[in-house]
């Protein structure tokens, strides 16, 4: 969502919710998300939440700068890497980063099927980058869903194949991009 917002120049401004502190359980919290789970967008008298949800919100409303096609086959693509980003690939890079944050613990097995699961959906990418700069023609959703973690797999201690070249090359690409430089992690 803060990468879309920057690559659409909306300005925004934050509004910081403690996760550790449970401040997302708290009725005044609970009665912008019922899930108690960030992020949450209010956009005057809009309020979105769920960042996919929120994205495609934002699509709409500010078309101006694309992040996704008008044509169906091309948008459908686009939201499977989504939903293939965020399961395979976001769900065990964010369970690494919180573990390292000290956030919560996981045992060293469950890390190294993590990290398993990393590379697996990195070996699909890669296939999927053959010849391409990005996932999908431009850069678009689905090179979001991926891009505010595969750009630190080093501090993630995720080694890249050698033979992953592709996908270095568009960690390259995405980590030039103004939208993905200075983003609070
Ligand atoms: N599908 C949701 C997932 C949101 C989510 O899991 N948010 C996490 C932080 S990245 C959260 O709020 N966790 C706190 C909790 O579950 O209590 C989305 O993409 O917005």
């Amino acid at each position: 969502m803060r990468i879309a917002l920057a690559e659409k120049k909306i300005s925004w401004e934050p509004i910081l919710v403690n996760l550790r502190a449970r401040e997302q359980k708290r009725p005044e919290f609970l009665a912008l998300n019922p899930n108690g789970k960030v992020p949450v967008l209010i956009d005057g008298e809009t309020l979105v939440y769920d960042s996919t949800i929120i994205n495609e919100y934002l699509e709409e409303r500010y078309p101006e700068v694309p992040l996704t096609y008008p044509d169906p086959s091309r948008r459908a693509k686009v939201r499977q890497w989504e939903d293939y980003g965020d399961n395979n690939f976001l769900l065990p890079a964010e369970r690494i980063f919180i573990h390292d944050k000290g956030w919560r613990q996981f045992q060293p097995a469950e890390l190294d099927e993590f990290r398993q699961r990393i590379l697996e959906s990195l070996a699909f990418v890669e296939e999927a980058l053959a010849g391409k700069d990005y996932l999908v023609d431009r850069f678009s959703y689905a090179d979001i869903s991926f891009a505010p973690r595969v750009i630190l797999l080093d501090q993630l201690r995720i080694p890249l194949w050698h033979d992953f070249t592709n996908v270095r090359a568009w960690i390259d690409r995405l980590k030039q991009r103004p939208s993905l430089q200075n983003l609070e992690h």
